[in-house]
């Protein structure tokens, strides 16, 4: 029982250390869990870090659509980042589960 305890309290607190530091370097963070992105569609604005951490028991990646970027399959726990410098819309997939699909869209900074 109390290692349960300390196995939910240990993944709560990784949570939460992951999301502060999404928080801390100014970015944006997309979660995946469930062979879902959430949020599926995430709206930032130009020069914003975008960070996907996967969080389920199976390897995802994200691949764009148009091709201009792919991560590496990303284990539990683990995550992949992208700085958008362009404005615009930008879908993309998990290149292993091509029907997980995800949108980033990109405004102007100002
Ligand atoms: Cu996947």
């Amino acid at each position: 029982m109390s290692r349960l305890i300390f196995a939910l309290t240990t993944a709560i607190a990784v949570s939460v250390l992951s999301v502060v530091a999404i928080a801390e370097s100014g970015g944006a963070g997309v979660t995946i869990q469930n062979y879902t992105f959430n949020p599926q569609t995430i709206t930032v604005a130009k020069g914003t870090k975008v960070t996907w951490v996967n969080r389920d028991d199976t390897p995802h990646t994200v691949v764009a659509v148009d091709k201009k970027f792919r991560s590496q399959a990303m284990d539990t726990g683990e995550s992949f980042a992208k700085v958008f410098d362009e404005v615009g819309t930008f879908s993309y997939v998990c290149g292993l589960h091509p029907q997980m699909m995800g949108t980033v869209v990109v405004t102007p900074s100002n």
